[in-house]
């Protein structure tokens, strides 16, 4: 048993906790009465129905069985009118005498979402939601009579938490479970970090809570969270599981408490010690261990209200209101307005790629994953076969680690024709360019594919910033091209920029949206500018960095500055990676860098002269060992100084805080411009971009958002700031901010 934080009897414990939960829940429940038979239901229902809504929980009786179906399209979030539901449907089931047990099930792909997110964003929609969650749940665990939860598609968050109220669950082949909360920077709200470790025990708990990963039926059923799986109708053999005679007696999750004896101090340090270092900079994960850690200290009920403090406490966080911001600004970005909803997206079924480099092979390893076969195609038997060789690589390593079956790889495998021909291009639905980033290379495949493809294929280019337009007039059918970029890996990263060129069609935007969608990555729109969002916005931060070398930083200090800011490296440690040469080239080819009589970084190309070019040849702006780890380079800081001191830059001393400022605000004040200018639909685009491709703090909501929580008057301030010491070119402020400046 643990330690009750004191000796009130479990009658009393509940009816503090409703106390406790009337203070966010318009007193939703009367404390003096809550504990009389029927009155609970009753209250909250009347709480609840604060205004008429159609009825989402349908009740219907199969036998001796009573079945509850959730009907909340699309998704089956919970809200009030949800729990309204599913208490009522309890306490119809309950006062009928002809019903033994009680089957809780949903319509449509899914169990159930969750909490309904937009709920959390006021407080007393949140507080009315809790009210929900815990008279749902309570009336379920409560029930007299055996209630099944059948779950399948997603049981997530919330929609977990009300199933192990049930007494039983049953899952779907294809189903899954999981709390979320922690990405969108909560916890689980409505028991979760109490019946998890009551059920699956605490180390999995935590893991579960902590990561917010789901797990599979098989290992939901492993880990004590299901009861069974079943293989056929879920409807059916739910109720075959219900009707099942040594089942039919109630099982509170809430009064199991075998699986909390085991759990050590070394548990929850170990998991704070992951968290910290896997999770950098984020609140969520810290306080659902600390809400995993009461299940183990205190009674159930006291456990739930130290849950819901927590809850609030994340609720209320700015890293959670950055992370809700994602979570719809990735599911916006992809609507295209001026795209109707109702516009034919072709099906895809056979693709093409050009070239078998790195990009190509990601490539055409993201379209076998979503079931397109693909031609792959290369101008040498010998880079063919390197490409190749990629691709088999990609397939073992996924084998090995078991991610995929050695089946579903060498079916996948075989959906990849190489070839050195544009054989079978007439066929494709699809063509993706994928080779060296230079224009007249690109151009000349575009003229080639005008010759081989069909009238119908939709021709894309995967540059990441050069002129798709040119491409499209070379490819001699503009309406049907336009420009998908991928990043690298590109069967990892889930951002694929889609650009639009002058005369794309909407079809063929709509195809490209809904392929993205399909490969299970984040379609980003964005106009046809050089760099196109996210590379022409880290061409001003990388520019940034580079001039507070010249002014006195050091290398050190500018990584790290960004780093503690929740980068995961520094501008000068990504230049490093990327290779110095690629980024110079990118730097050459950008109109916006190359503005004349604008100031330009002038280390950079010292370094080339040396051979510096990054982590490939051992040394950058840092020196590299056999673990690429970065070691100060005294000869690099000795070359900025005195390339600085030749070019007669003033140098000083420069603290963190303008180091964050004047790369952070040259990243937000191109964003606000690629706005003004329409590169980009909607701020939250940008900010998508940026955490999706770029790896920006996804709890820092992205640039814009940042912008937005500090104030476009403060960091209108800042640019102005800028501008009066450095120029007017580089820091003329955005119109957004001169605009929205009183913000
Ligand atoms: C929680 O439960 C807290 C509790 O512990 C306690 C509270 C007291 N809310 O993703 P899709 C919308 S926190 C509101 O495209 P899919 C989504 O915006 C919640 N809306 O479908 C979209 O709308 P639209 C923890 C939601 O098939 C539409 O539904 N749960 C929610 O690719 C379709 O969504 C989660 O974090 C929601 N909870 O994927 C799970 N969920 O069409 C979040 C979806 O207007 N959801 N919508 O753009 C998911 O992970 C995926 O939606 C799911 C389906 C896997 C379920």
């Amino acid at each position: 048993m643990h330690a009750h934080e004191t000796n009130l009897q479990p009658a009393d414990e509940w009816r503090e906790f409703q106390a406790f939960t009337n203070l966010l829940a318009v007193s939703f429940i009367n404390a003096s009465t809550c504990s009389r038979p029927g009155v609970f239901e009753t209250r909250l229902r009347e709480t609840l129905s604060y205004t008429k809504m159609p009825a989402f929980v349908h009740y219907a009786v199969d036998g001796d069985i009573a079945v509850l179906t959730i009907d909340h399209p699309p998704v089956n979030t919970m809200t009030p009118a949800v729990a309204e539901g599913i208490i009522a449907g309890i306490a119809r089931a309950s006062a009928d005498d002809a019903v033994r047990a009680v089957v809780l099930r949903a319509e449509g792909k899914t169990f159930m979402a969750g909490a309904d997110i937009k709920d959390f964003e006021d407080d007393a929609s949140a507080a009315r939601l809790l009210a929900g969650f815990t008279g749902a749940a309570r009336a379920m665990e409560d029930c007299t009579k055996p209630v099944v939860a059948a779950l399948h598609g997603s049981a997530l968050g919330g929609g977990l938490e009300i199933a192990m109220a049930a007494h039983y669950r049953v899952i779907a082949l294809d189903g899954r479970v999981g709390q979320p909360e922690v990405k969108l920077g909560l916890i689980p709200g409505a028991g979760g970090t109490q019946r998890l470790p009551r059920l699956a025990g605490v180390a999995k708990a935590l893991e579960m809570c902590v990561s917010g990963a789901p797990i599979n039926a098989k290992d939901a059923l492993a880990a004590g969270i299901v009861d069974a799986v079943i293989a056929g109708d879920l409807l059916e053999g739910a109720l075959a599981f219900a009707r099942g005679a040594e089942r039919m007696s109630v099982r509170r999750t809430r009064d199991r408490d075998e699986k909390l004896a085991n759990a050590s101090a070394v548990l929850f340090e170990e998991a704070r010690a992951r968290a910290v270092q896997t999770m950098r900079g984020q609140t969520a994960p810290l306080a659902a261990i600390e809400a995993v850690r009461a299940s183990t200290q205190m009674s159930f009920v006291h456990g739930l209200r130290r849950e819901a403090e927590l809850f609030e406490q994340c609720r209320h966080s700015v890293q959670s209101k950055a992370l809700i911001h994602l979570f719809f600004a990735e599911r916006a970005a992809g609507n295209v307005p001026d795209v109707p909803p109702g516009t034919r997206a072709k099906p895809i079924r056979r693709a093409a790629v050009v070239g078998a480099g790195t990009m190509g092979a990601g490539i055409a390893i993201a379209l076998t994953e979503a079931g397109v076969s693909v031609r792959l195609k290369e101008t040498t038997q010998a880079a063919l076969e390197r490409g190749m060789e990629r691709i088999q690589a990609n397939y073992a390593r996924a084998v090995k680690s078991g991610r995929l079956t050695a089946d579903t790889a060498s079916e996948r495998l075989a959906r990849i024709t190489s070839q050195i021909s544009y054989e079978g291009f007439i066929d494709a639905d699809l063509i993706i360019e994928a080779v060296f980033e230079n224009i007249e290379i690109k151009k000349q495949v575009f003229v080639e594919l005008n010759g081989v493809v069909g009238p119908e294929c939709i021709l894309a280019t995967n540059t990441s910033s050069l002129d798709v337009d040119a491409m499209a007039e070379a490819g001699g059918r503009s309406n049907n091209t336009l420009g998908l970029h991928f990043f690298s890996p590109a069967n990892i990263m889930r951002l694929v920029e889609v650009v639009r060129g002058k005369a794309t069609s909407g079809e063929t935007l709509a195809t490209a949206m809904a392929l993205v969608k399909r490969l299970n990555k984040i379609a980003v729109l964005s106009g046809n500018t050089h760099g196109f969002i996210g590379n022409r916005m880290i061409e001003m931060y990388g520019r940034e960095a580079q001039f507070l070398l010249e002014e006195g930083a050091t290398v050190e200090q500018v990584n790290q500055a960004l780093y503690d800011f929740g980068m995961p490296m520094g501008p000068l440690a990504m230049y490093d990676l990327v290779g110095n040469d690629v980024m110079r080239d990118i730097e050459r080819g950008s109109p916006a860098l190359n503005i004349a009589g604008v100031r330009r970084p002038i280390v950079l190309p010292q370094l080339l002269e040396r051979g510096w070019l990054g982590q490939k040849t051992g040394r950058g702006w840092s020196r590299y060992g056999k673990d690429r780890k970065p070691i100060p380079d005294p000869e690099v800081a000795a070359l900025i100084e005195a390339t600085a001191g030749a070019a007669r830059i003033e140098r000083r001393r420069i603290d963190s805080n303008e180091i964050v400022d004047r790369c952070i605000l040259a990243l937000v004040n191109e964003g606000a411009r690629l706005l003004e200018e329409g590169t980009t639909q909607r701020a939250s685009d940008i900010d998508v971009v940026c955490v999706t491709g770029y790896g920006f703090p996804a709890w820092r909501g992205g640039p814009m958002f940042y912008a937005r929580r500090l104030g476009h008057k403060r960091v209108l301030a800042r640019i102005e700031e800028f501008r009066a010491r450095h120029g007017e070119a580089i820091w003329t402020p955005a119109p957004l901010f001169q605009t929205e400046g009183e913000n």
